[in-house]
């Protein structure tokens, strides 16, 4: 696919710090396209013939970022698909990419071979709320990730590896950073000025 037809928006933030939760609120009200970087290893852990399914489950166990041939061909695949679905005619396809690039080589991987970003959204959460949502979604979510172990693991990860990419992001001009500690609409209502000011 063309880059002239799409957008992307690289949507950061800790674990549990509430991204699949404000992207269905863009998805409704800005027409994004949804992709969850995790979602689709989830979904690939299990596809019937995978040959990654032990090793992503190993990864998301850990707590560790799964080399980025992988989640980049996901990621690619799924956008050609939405495009290959709904052609963009006029206005550009909106992607909304939550939980990528989450170490700097895969930044600027992605941006080299796929598409470059428009804009990174980023949600700043302390730890201790982000643990405390995680521990309580971890009673109904199945997530092999969301116990105390793992997301100590993930925690680390996140402050190691995957601030950087936020870092440089933001040297660059492109963050627009959301403070995540409030109720759901509070968040979304400092999302919606955020990128509304970006002329999104
Ligand atoms: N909640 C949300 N917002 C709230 C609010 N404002 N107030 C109160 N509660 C709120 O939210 C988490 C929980 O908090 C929910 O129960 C929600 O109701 C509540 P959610 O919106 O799900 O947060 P999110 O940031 O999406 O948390 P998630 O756990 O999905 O974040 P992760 O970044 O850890 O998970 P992800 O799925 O992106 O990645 C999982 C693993 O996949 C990684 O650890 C890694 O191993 C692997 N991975 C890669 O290797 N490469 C990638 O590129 C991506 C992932
Ligand atoms: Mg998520």
């Amino acid at each position: 696919f063309s880059t002239n037809d799409v957008t992307v928006v690289f949507f950061l933030g800790g674990p549990g710090s509430g991204k699949g939760t404000q992207s269905a609120n863009l998805v409704r009200d800005y027409g994004f396209v949804h992709l969850s970087a995790g979602d689709l290893l989830r979904a690939e852990q299990v596809r019937e013939g995978s040959q990654y399914g032990a090793m992503i489950k190993e990864y998301i166990t850990e707590g560790k970022i799964v080399p980025m041939e992988v989640t980049v061909a996901l990621l690619s695949n799924a956008m050609a698909d939405e495009l290959a679905k709904n052609p963009p005619s006029g206005t550009k396809a909106r992607f909304l990419i939550d939980g990528f690039p989450r170490k700097l080589d895969q930044a600027v991987f992605f941006e080299k071979t796929v598409c470059p970003s428009e804009l990174v959204l980023f949600l700043d959460c302390p730890e201790e709320v982000m643990e405390k949502r995680l521990l309580k979604r971890g009673e109904t979510s199945g997530r092999d990730d969301d116990n105390e172990e793992s997301i100590r693991k993930r925690f680390r990860t996140f402050v190691e590896t995957s601030m950087p990419v936020v870092d440089d992001f933001e040297k660059k001009g492109k963050v627009v950073k959301v403070q995540a500690t409030g109720s759901v609409e509070d968040v979304f209502a400092q999302v919606k000025a955020g990128i509304e000011a970006r002329g999104l």
